[in-house]
């Protein structure tokens, strides 16, 4: 009695990431599978002795919050993609025991070719597939693995071939591949099939501790709310219904055979990147750097413009020159639709703290080169801001009266230069400038490195200089 009333370790006695008062039970409806896959993981685990040493994957479904109750690594993904981030979790660390769980909406719709590749990769990851033939977080719509007349609240006449196709059998699927080691098909209907679950559980997760196999166990499971049945009927139809589309078994194994896997660890030093990119690189003189790495600098920077401007190698510039002053940087561009004739954007954060996110949606700086980039941004810029604007091609003034404006002729003066595509250079040299934050001798300095086209150096340099001097003549 004392061993079936056991609580595993590797969950939490007491839920405190899960709202409300209630942290001692689940989320799961009664008669929900997802509990009894829980447990079983959970038990092979700690018997295992590998909980620390677990990074437990939750996409979107109704185990989304299995966080709340694993106490191990978590992380959870997008819907989807939890192969992909298992795969990063695996690789960059490869003495832990990466689990992706997975509804059927989850891998067999939305993440379909996320699995079938990750599988194919042979990644030394274990997927647990909960397929109960149903989307049940979002209210029981159909999922591929619905069945043939089965009605949801999108199929509401019931599942047709012609409409919708075959149910998927993923664990076939999965089984004809070359990389995967063991698949197995069990299902969570009564004493015994819960006993058959729980073996291939451990061979699964005992394969990944041992050899770094890729397993892939799917769980046929009950979901009595969207299937609207009571709980004890649901176990009834798993074990009736659902097993008849979706044969139970071993798929394959090949794990007598199967020789460990040696996942390494790439290590690579900061200083070895230049050569691995094959970038000429210099390190820049410490002395010249020293005054800015004291500044406390976060800045926040939106540049935007038509699709070739040279907006995202405007932002490039940038990054890659605050990168040479020691800072934090990053840089994230926008390919939309836009990029083909209207505004192209790309987000820049330069930084002396840590950066969480890439994105800036509250720029403290917006380069705008043409007026639909106005237009679009301006109102987002923090008060106190920088909006800096080409004034040869945007017809109009900021309306802003809380922000700093440049209005620079950067079109024209690159005219005057001999070339248009200078304008977005010549923006860099009035930005540094007014920011204060990298040496210009640095920046000119470095230009030969970054710049792929050798021949354009000395043209950026002077339109470098020329943005400099513009903003130096306006005060
Ligand atoms: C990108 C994205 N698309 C759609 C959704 C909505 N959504 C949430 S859960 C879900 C399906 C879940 O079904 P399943 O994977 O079978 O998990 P279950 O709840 O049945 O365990 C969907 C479509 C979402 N959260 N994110
Ligand atoms: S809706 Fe279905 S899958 Fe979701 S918790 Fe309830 S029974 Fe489980
Ligand atoms: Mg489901």
């Amino acid at each position: 009695m004392k061993d079936i009333l056991h609580k595993s370790e590797v969950f939490y006695d007491v839920y405190e990431r899960k709202p409300g008062a209630d942290k001692l039970t689940t989320t799961y409806c009664p008669g929900c599978g997802h509990g009894n896959l829980h447990k079983l993981i959970a038990e092979a685990l700690e018997d295992f002795g590998v909980r620390d040493r677990t990074i437990f994957i939750s996409p979107v479904g109704c185990s989304v919050f299995a966080y709340y109750y694993f106490h191990t690594g978590n992380i959870q993904s997008a819907h989807g993609r939890a192969p992909a981030v298992a795969t990063a979790a695996k690789r960059a660390h490869p003495e832990s025991i990466v689990i992706s769980y997975q509804g059927d909406g989850d891998l067999a719709a939305i993440g379909g070719l996320e699995i079938l590749h990750t599988a194919n990769r042979g990644e030394g990851i274990t997927v647990f597939f909960i397929n109960n033939a149903i989307y049940g977080m979002t209210g029981g719509q159909m999922a591929p693995t619905t069945l043939i007349g089965q009605k949801t609240m999108t199929t509401p006449r019931g599942r047709t071939v012609a409409n919708e196709g075959y149910p998927i059998r993923m664990a076939e699927i999965i089984a004809t591949l070359d990389a995967p080691v063991y698949v197995e098909r069990v299902m969570l209907a009564d004493a015994k099939s819960i006993m058959q679950a729980r073996a291939a559980v451990r061979k699964a997760l005992k394969l990944q501790i041992e050899k770094n196999a890729f397993c892939f166990i799917e769980v046929l499971s009950p979901c009595p709310s969207n299937l609207k049945m009571t709980p004890i009927r649901t176990k009834e139809w798993v074990k009736d219904v659902l097993q008849n589309q979706f044969p139970l078994g071993v798929k394959k194994d090949i794990s007598e055979t199967f020789v460990k896997k040696e996942i390494a660890r790439t290590q690579v030093e900061l200083s070895d990147l230049p050569q691995i990119l094959e970038i000429e690189h210099t390190p820049i003189d410490p002395e010249k750097i020293a005054a800015y790495r004291q500044k406390k600098v976060s800045e926040e920077i939106k540049v935007a413009g038509f699709g070739g401007q040279g907006v995202l190698s405007l932002g490039t510039v940038l990054a890659e020159m605050g990168m040479q002053h020691g800072y934090e940087v990053s840089w994230l561009p926008s390919y939309g639709p836009e990029m083909r004739g209207g505004t192209a954007n790309c987000s820049v954060k330069i930084s002396n703290g840590k950066i969480g996110s890439p994105l800036v949606t509250n720029p403290t700086v917006l380069i705008a080169m043409n007026r639909p980039s106005l237009d679009a941004f301006e109102a987002d810029v923090v008060p106190g801001g920088l909006i800096i604007y080409d004034a040869s091609l945007i017809d109009r003034q900021p309306v802003r009266t809380d922000v700093k404006v440049i209005p620079l002729p950067a079109t024209k003066l690159a005219d005057e230069l001999g070339t248009t595509k200078a304008a977005n250079m010549i923006i860099v040299g009035a930005l540094l400038e007014y920011l204060k934050i990298m040496s210009i001798d640095v920046v000119l300095e470095s230009l030969g490195y970054i710049l792929k086209r050798k021949n354009l150096v000395e043209l950026n340099q002077h339109a470098i200089l020329k943005g400099v001097e513009f903003f130096k003549s306006l005060k």
